[in-house]
């Protein structure tokens, strides 16, 4: 099963007919086409919007994104010199090493370390290693975060998480398990009510409406459905999960962000 380094990315290709494809801008994986049952054709199951900018000028509109050390805006005093999302999704990665490549899977290293540009907006010492592994129905990442200074050299806090952006119908998608788990809506006017917490009562979420929920604490498993079709994200040690859809009246201020309807879904945590 080849791994194909090409300029600005690696290929994945499982010999039951998955690929996936991952930019070294970001480490983003920018494709995963997996078969719905063994022997059918392969399917894209990330959504990449068609204004997305590919070539390491801004973060890709799509795929999974990495985001460390921030989530959102950042608000840490640390974290103050740091773009949205911090610096993981607009800094070019190393290829490290092919980590698998047999009839379970394949599999690869990504990393990243500190450069000048980084320093200057995080000045601690950290090396991130990126495993995404590609079996035949299953893409897995994995996000490995160090702390490489001496004993002596103060800890830094970060908020790390997989920015997924989903291929399906916004407009159909059901969501579960949330019901009860506690959660802050973004879309609220007022800073007071976006930094209050409600509590999910709706068997299952859906994304008809402008969402943009972050759940605390949340199962770390979650089903999305559709009428066409399904899948299933699983979480560890990512114990929040955001669920994001701009639809119309946020997506058409997103400049990259295609028209239709698409949806993001993806998990993160706090550390
Ligand atoms: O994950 C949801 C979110 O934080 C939204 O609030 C929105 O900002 C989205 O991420 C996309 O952020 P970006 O910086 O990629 O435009």
């Amino acid at each position: 099963m080849p791994v194909i380094q090409k300029d600005d990315r690696v290929v994945l290709q499982h010999p039951k007919g998955a690929s996936a494809e991952i930019l070294y801008y970001g480490a983003t994986v920018i494709s995963w086409k997996s078969p719905s049952a063994t022997g059918s054709q392969p399917t894209e199951r990330l959504f990449v919007s068609g204004k997305a900018a590919l070539d390491g000028s801004k973060p890709v509109r799509g795929g999974i994104p990495v985001v460390f050390p921030a989530f959102g805006t950042p608000t840490h005093p640390d974290h103050a010199k740091l773009p949205q999302h911090g610096f993981a999704r607009n800094n070019v990665w190393t290829f490290t090493s092919t980590v698998m490549d047999n009839e379970a899977g394949v599999s690869v290293k990504l990393s990243l370390v500190p450069t000048e540009a980084i320093r200057a907006q995080f000045d601690h010492p950290f090396h991130l290693e990126y495993v995404v592994t590609l079996a035949e129905h299953q893409l897995t990442t994995d996000l490995h975060v160090q702390h490489t200074g001496l004993s002596t050299t103060p800890p830094f806090e970060f908020q790390a998480l997989f920015h997924n952006y989903i291929r399906a119908p916004a407009n159909e998608v059901h969501i579960t398990p949330l019901t009860g788990v506690s959660y802050y809506d973004k879309t609220e006017p007022t800073e007071q009510a976006r930094a209050t917490p409600k509590v999910e009562n709706r068997e299952s979420v859906d994304v008809q409406k402008y969402t943009d929920f972050v759940y605390e604490n949340a199962p770390g498993k979650y089903n999305i459905t559709w009428p066409s079709g399904a899948i299933e994200i699983r979480a560890k040690n990512l114990k929040d999960v955001v669920i994001w859809n701009p639809q119309q009246e946020t997506g058409s201020k997103i400049a990259d962000m295609e028209e239709g309807g698409w949806y993001v879904e993806h998990v993160m945590t706090e550390n």
